[in-house]
Order: C-alpha cells, then sequence, then structure tokens
C-alpha cells in the first residue's frame, strides 16, 4: 500500500476568458487532478480573482462537460446526440468540407469569437486551416472594432495609459465603463487613488454597481457621448484651458478643431445627451485643471451607430490639456498594439487562396440565410453566436436550415451546440498550452496545462491540425505543436518584447512589456504624423470626416421619430457582473448568484405603463421581444431600460434573451456591432394576482 502523501504542485496559467485583466492563474494539482485555482503574483493580478474565475474549477469539472465527439440524432435545436469516436467526426468533417470546396470554398465559414483568448487556441492554426481551404473570411466585430477604429485614427492604433498608474491619479473619468463588474483589478486601483483624495467620475446612463461608488455620476442618453466630448473640448478650447507646448509639438489639426468644436456649445450638447450644461462646463473645467488626469473608456459606450467617432472624440482630450505629460493621466480604451506579436507567423495570411469574400459576424443571421454564394457548412468554436451574436431569431433560423452542415466544438452544449450536426469536445485552460497578451495590461503570460484533458476533450489547435492532415494540408506549419506557436508569437523585433522568450514564460509565468510609464509624454504615437491626429487624413481616406464630430444613434428620439414612437425606451443589455458574456451562465453557482433575469425601470416609466416591482414584462420591438421581471429602479435614467446580459436562451423563464431585440446594424467604424443602439417598448403581460405569503394578493400589473 502506498503510504506516501499526495504530491501537489503549482502549475501557472492564465485566465483565457475575454476581460481587460487576464489574470495570472496558480493552478494547485495534486495527484494529477486540479484542486485550487489562485491569483497568480503578476503584478497587475496580485493574486486578487474575481469570483467567477476563483471558481473555474466548477468550469472544468463541471458534470454537464462534453466529454466525447458527437453526432445529431434529433431535430435541429432539440439537443439530442449520440457519442462517436474521433475518427468518425473528423471523417465526417473532412468528406464534407472537401465536396462543399469542390463546388467554392467560400461555403465554408468559421465562426468564432473570443470564448479563450490565449493566441495558439484564438487565432492561430484555426486561422492557418481556413486560410488554406479558402473559406469565407469572418469579420470578428461583436465587441470593440468601432472603439479600436476611434483610437487609431486619433492616437494610431489601440495604445493608450498604463493602467497600472492609475493609482496616482487625481481625477479619474470612468466613461461607459463599468469596473467594479469587468475591470476589476483596474477597479482596486481606482479605489486606491480614492482613498488618495482622487475626484471618481463616472459617465454612465445606467448608475451601474462602479457608479455607486464614485463621487460624481453623470446619465447621458445611450450614444450620445461624442456631444459631450466636442462640448467639452469647446469650454477647454473657448477657456484657454489647453497644454499650448503639448499641442505644438505633439499634435496635428489643432486649428481645425478648434473651428469644430466652436460649433459645439455646452447647451447643444446638454439637449443631445440630455444632462445639464452647467455640468458640461463643470466637467470640462475640472478636467483640464488636473493634469493627472486619466480617462478610462470602455466598451460600453461604442455599441452604438455612432461608436467610432465617440471613441475618437473622446480621446482627443488629453492631447489638449497636456494630460499624456503623466504617468497617470492620458487615456486607455486598450493595450493591445503595445505588444507587437507576430501574428503573421501564427495566422499565415500567405496560405490564402485567391481573395475570399467577407462576412461580419455582427449580422451572421442575414449571412446565414441570404448570403450568395449560401453558408454550406459553418464551423463555431470559441463561440455561442445563438445567445450572443444580434437579431437571435435570424440566427437561428439561419441553424435550422436543413441543407447547412454545423460544426461546434464546444466545452458545454449551449444554445448553438443544440444545432450541431457534428458536436466536439473542447478542453478548459487548464488542459492545454497557450500564451496571452491583454487589452487591459502590458503583461505577457504563459498558460500551461495543469491536467490531462478530461475524456476525449482536445484544444481548438489540435483540431485543425488533425482536420488539416485529413484534409491533406501538407504545408509543415500544420504540424507545428502548440509550444511552437507560443514561440512563433514571440518571434517578433518589436523592442517592448525585447528579451522575452518562451522560455522564460513558462518559468515565471509571466514578463512585462518594455513600454514607458507615461508612454506619449513627448508625443510618439503611431499615427502617420506620429503626432495625436485630431484632423485625419486616415479617416478621410476611409471616407469619415476628418475631424471629430457626433454621429447620432440610430435608434432614438432625433434621429427616427417615428420609430421611437413605437418604441420609445433605448435598451441597453450590458454584462451581468455574475456572467462573462454566455460563459458561466450555465454553471449552478453563477446561475444562483445571478438570480431571475430581469429588467431596469424607471418608475416615471414603470408608472406610466402600470408595471409594479417584480411583475412580469414584455419587452419587444420589430425585431422581436422577450420576458422579463421588472426591476423598478432610478439605477436608469428615464428613457432608458437595461437587462443584465447574458443569458442563456435554454436556461432562461421564456427560452429567450437580450439579443431577440439588437440589431445587426453596424457602427460608423470598424464593422462594429451596436447592441445598445436599440429602442424597445415594454408592457406588463400579467393582470392577475399573485398571492403573498401572508395571503394577500399583489396585483402583477397596475391600471396606468
Ligand atoms: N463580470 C463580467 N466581466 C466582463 C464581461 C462580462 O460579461 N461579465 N464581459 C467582458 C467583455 S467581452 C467585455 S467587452 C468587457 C465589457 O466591459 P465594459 O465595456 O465595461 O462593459 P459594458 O457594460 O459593455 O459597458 C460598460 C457600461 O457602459 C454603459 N453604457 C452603455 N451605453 C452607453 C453609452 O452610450 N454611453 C456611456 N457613457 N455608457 C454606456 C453601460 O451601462 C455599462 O455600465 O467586460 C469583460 N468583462
Ligand atoms: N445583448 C448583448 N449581447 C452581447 C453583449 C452585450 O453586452 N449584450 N456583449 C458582446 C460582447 S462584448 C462579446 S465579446 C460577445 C462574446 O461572445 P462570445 O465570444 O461568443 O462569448 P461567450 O458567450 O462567453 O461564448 C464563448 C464560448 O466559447 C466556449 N469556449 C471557451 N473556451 C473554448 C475553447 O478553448 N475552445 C472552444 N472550442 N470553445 C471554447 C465557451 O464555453 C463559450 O460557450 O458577446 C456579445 N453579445
Ligand atoms: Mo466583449
Amino acid at each position: 500500500m502506498d503510504t506516501s502523501p499526495p504530491s501537489r504542485h503549482i502549475v501557472k496559467a492564465a485566465c483565457p476568458h475575454d476581460c481587460p485583466d487576464t489574470c495570472a492563474l496558480d493552478i494547485s494539482v495534486e495527484d494529477g487532478r486540479a484542486v485550487a485555482v489562485r491569483g497568480g503574483d503578476m503584478p497587475f493580478t496580485a493574486g486578487t480573482l474575481c469570483t467567477k474565475v476563483a471558481r473555474y474549477l466548477d468550469r472544468t469539472y463541471a458534470p454537464s462537460r462534453i466529454l466525447y465527439p458527437m453526432k445529431r440524432t434529433g431535430p435541429k435545436g432539440e439537443g439530442r446526440f449520440k457519442r462517436i469516436s474521433w475518427d468518425e467526426a473528423l471523417d465526417t468533417i473532412a468528406a464534407r468540407f472537401t465536396a462543399i470546396a469542390a463546388g467554392d470554398p467560400q461555403q465554408i465559414l468559421p465562426v468564432s469569437y473570443a470564448g479563450t483568448m490565449g493566441l495558439v487556441n484564438f487565432a492561430g492554426m484555426d486561422r492557418r486551416f481556413f486560410h488554406r481551404l479558402g473559406a469565407t473570411l469572418l469579420e470578428r466585430t461583436l465587441c470593440s472594432s468601432a472603439g479600436k477604429a476611434g483610437v487609431k485614427i486619433t492616437l494610431g492604433g489601440s495604445v493608450g495609459s498604463d493602467p497600472e498608474q492609475v493609482q496616482d491619479a487625481n481625477l479619474i473619468l470612468i466613461w461607459g465603463s463599468n469596473p467594479v463588474t469587468s475591470n476589476l483589478h483596474f477597479w482596486s486601483r481606482c479605489q486606491q487613488a480614492k482613498r488618495r483624495g482622487a475626484k471618481l467620475v463616472i459617465i454612465d446612463p445606467r448608475r451601474n454597481e462602479t457608479a455607486e461608488k464614485c463621487d460624481w455620476h453623470l446619465a447621458p442618453l445611450p450614444g450620445t457621448d461624442a456631444a459631450l466630448a466636442l462640448a467639452m473640448m469647446h469650454v477647454i478650447i473657448g477657456e484657454g484651458l489647453t497644454d499650448a507646448g503639448y499641442i505644438a509639438r505633439h499634435t496635428l489639426g489643432f486649428d481645425e478643431l478648434e473651428k469644430r468644436v466652436r460649433e459645439w456649445t455646452p447647451q447643444r450638447a446638454a439637449a443631445i445627451c440630455g444632462i445639464k450644461a452647467a455640468d458640461i462646463i463643470t466637467l470640462a473645467r475640472e478636467y483640464a485643471a488636473t493634469r493627472k488626469a486619466m480617462i478610462r473608456i470602455n466598451y460600453g459606450l461604442q455599441r452604438h451607430a455612432g461608436g467610432g467617432m465617440a471613441v475618437r472624440s473622446i480621446a482627443c482630450l488629453p492631447a489638449l490639456t497636456g494630460a499624456w505629460r503623466e504617468p497617470s493621466g492620458g487615456v486607455l480604451l486598450m493595450t493591445s498594439d503595445f505588444y507587437g506579436m507576430n501574428h503573421r507567423a501564427l495566422e499565415r495570411p500567405d496560405l490564402l487562396r485567391g481573395k475570399p469574400r467577407t462576412i461580419n459576424i455582427a449580422a451572421l443571421g442575414d449571412a446565414l440565410t441570404t448570403a450568395d454564394p449560401p453558408v454550406k457548412a459553418a464551423y463555431v468554436y470559441n463561440n455561442n453566436p445563438v445567445a450572443v451574436c444580434p437579431d437571435s431569431r435570424k440566427v437561428i433560423s439561419g441553424f435550422m436550415r436543413d441543407d447547412l452542415f454545423t460544426v461546434v466544438h464546444e466545452i458545454f452544449q449551449t444554445d448553438t451546440a443544440d444545432y450541431a450536426d457534428i458536436l466536439l469536445p473542447a478542453t478548459t485552460q487548464l488542459e492545454h498550452f497557450d500564451i496571452h497578451k491583454s487589452y487591459g495590461h502590458l503583461y505577457v503570460q504563459a498558460s500551461q496545462p495543469a491536467i490531462a484533458p478530461l475524456g476525449e476533450a482536445k484544444p481548438n489547435a489540435e483540431v485543425f491540425r488533425l482536420l488539416a492532415a485529413r484534409m491533406g494540408f501538407d504545408e509543415p506549419c500544420f504540424r507545428d505543436s502548440d509550444e511552437d506557436l507560443c514561440r512563433q508569437a514571440l518571434h517578433s523585433d518589436a523592442p517592448a518584447l525585447k528579451g522575452i522568450t518562451w522560455e522564460i514564460l513558462k518559468e515565471n509565468g509571466w514578463a512585462r512589456l518594455d513600454v514607458p510609464a507615461a508612454p506619449f509624454a513627448n508625443g510618439g504615437f503611431p499615427t502617420p504624423s506620429g503626432k495625436c491626429e485630431f484632423w485625419s487624413e486616415t479617416a478621410q481616406a476611409l471616407g469619415l470626416d476628418p475631424l471629430p464630430d457626433y454621429t447620432p444613434p440610430r435608434e432614438n428620439a432625433a434621429s427616427n421619430p417615428q420609430l421611437a414612437q413605437r418604441y420609445p425606451l433605448a435598451f441597453i443589455s450590458p454584462p451581468h457582473r455574475h456572467f462573462l458574456n454566455s460563459s458561466f451562465a450555465n454553471l449552478d453557482f453563477a446561475l444562483k448568484d445571478a438570480g431571475v433575469p430581469t429588467l431596469e425601470i424607471h418608475p416615471d416609466d414603470a408608472n406610466v405603463r402600470g408595471i409594479v416591482e417584480d411583475a412580469e414584462v414584455r419587452v419587444f420591438n420589430g425585431r422581436g421581444e422577450y420576458h422579463l421581471r421588472a426591476r423598478i429602479t432610478d439605477r436608469v435614467r428615464p428613457g432608458v431600460v437595461s437587462a443584465p446580459s447574458v443569458w442563456w436562451k435554454k436556461l432562461s423563464p421564456d427560452g429567450r434573451n437580450a439579443n431577440e431585440l439588437t440589431s445587426q446594424a453596424i457602427a460608423d467604424m470598424g464593422g462594429a456591432a451596436t447592441y445598445y443602439d436599440c429602442l424597445v417598448e415594454v408592457a406588463c403581460t400579467k393582470r392577475s394576482h399573485r398571492t403573498e405569503p401572508d395571503g394577500t394578493g399583489q396585483p402583477d400589473c397596475m391600471p396606468p
């Protein structure tokens, strides 16, 4: 009998989820089983995790994981499957793809997003495979591409302030962002700043979890932030609060900008934003008076028709006031372009045959139902499109097509998996190698497998290697191992990566990029001019206004009064604190913490509709409808309703979720989805009386 104590060791990994914090993880392993997950010693993580990822073992060892390849036995959408072998699964896929590709490979569509953000399994062997196949190219635009395009115009790329400096700021503007929910480790640094006396201002149509803890909350109407930023510039320039030296040396187009913002009086912006002109003036003066002022933009404000312009306009502010001179000044949307990793080596665009068409995932529903040539096969991985893509009724009718061959590679049997012809089991982060950059800090990380794959689960990269071999793709790059891919990501002469090797990362878990604390104190923006570009030739070449301006939402009272008459409320569906997009939204602990799906509605809007607390309401527009429990609260401003998301449809009381209502229309830049540009009406659905425990009746709906 072996009486030796179980051997316990720590494996260094990284959180794979789509979140700016990309945490370092320490996985404790005992006898081949992971027994604990803790925050690693990477400075941004500093040993703490969010409540979801602290329970990552519940995800890895969930009884509901898919562990074997399966094929569908019932009708599409019903979710009945039967176990098959990997050989049968791969042979089936290779045969179907080969037959379809013989006609036109563009009839095959990869459908992926950010289920994992490790580069090996996010954008490596998969891209090689689809490039070589000649499949349709997918434009991945569900989240950030409008904002990304906006900062690229003004700053030259996805670069900005170092989030590890924010604790020294004296003023922090949290703009379209909810760090308590979605950027926790940035928030802990904001709290340090607050304890030191810094002022925290939040700009958000909803008094979100973060706003509760800020000093000042401004609540503009959704999609109107560019007007607010332009009016701030009006005040800053008009009152001479600028840093003339910084402007002269490090910016382009100041005279043109001055002329443009002259039209943007605080009164004009106030009418658009639905806030007070006096507040805009105060905000502009306080911002300009504080050199150590950091603006944290996040994605909430760019999920609108004018999302690109909004981010572009806000990104001009620190160059006007010279806040870039301070490490704790400037503006941050994302840090991704500081890395300079070798994405070409990973994705191998040189393998492309011909010039395949591009399909935008923001309009997946239209693509699956009307594209010409039609999509005959869809390969879904890292993505739950039935739950997360806009206008789900169309997405579902696409996946319902009998003549569509659908492969889904997943950890769980999601809403999308139910439509698969072939369902493949995926590994979780504890079971594979990967390399991680981040969009919210400046560290590179190695993620190493802590345990063997559960059941017959395989990583994304491995499945594409096996498929490539079956399809006769004999280029050597299809035989690269996962660690080869990690090394190739670092094959780069980017100065920020100097001295960082895969071996060092494996040993330490992480390494910081070589980026100075105040990256643009002396200019050096990665724009064509090297300056912060108020006036942009790049924008002009894209057919856009060379100067910042306000692009109104597609769906609001000013831009579409007829629509607003039928559907008068602006509907937003921001991330739920207990979920990560639709990930975790199937695990018992997260569902228990989240409770029932709710709609937050202001008392004024509830009263005129006869809606009382806890009533069941129908939220609807021309695209669809679903039912929610009403929460009557002044958290949302009048005219705005909010439904924290993204719930799995099949785990929601009425089998539907927020994306029944959202639109496939795209933003002004980056082909981006416009989830929060969405008008709805709300009605109380039940006039019945529910019985309370004390026997009294509580009407669900009151006469308005
Ligand atoms: N717990 C948790 N964390 C997450 C996620 C999650 O689902 N749950 N998702 C992850 C992902 S993929 C992303 S992209 C990030 C998202 O992180 P954020 O960008 O912070 O999330 P959002 O809720 O989209 O936007 C934040 C805020 O924007 C507000 N907002 C909506 N429209 C507007 C507007 O027009 N103007 C302004 N000023 N504000 C507006 C919303 O009310 C919300 O409070 O979080 C990541 N982290
Ligand atoms: N209404 C509304 N809709 C939204 C949003 C919103 O705010 N409101 N937010 C949008 C945003 S910001 C985003 S980023 C998108 C997110 O959309 P997605 O990127 O689709 O994110 P998830 O919903 O988390 O689904 C990812 C899936 O990938 C799977 N997965 C994880 N790791 C792996 C792996 O290694 N291999 C494979 N094969 N699968 C894996 C997970 O199990 C999960 O089911 O949703 C968007 N949808
Ligand atoms: Mo996202």
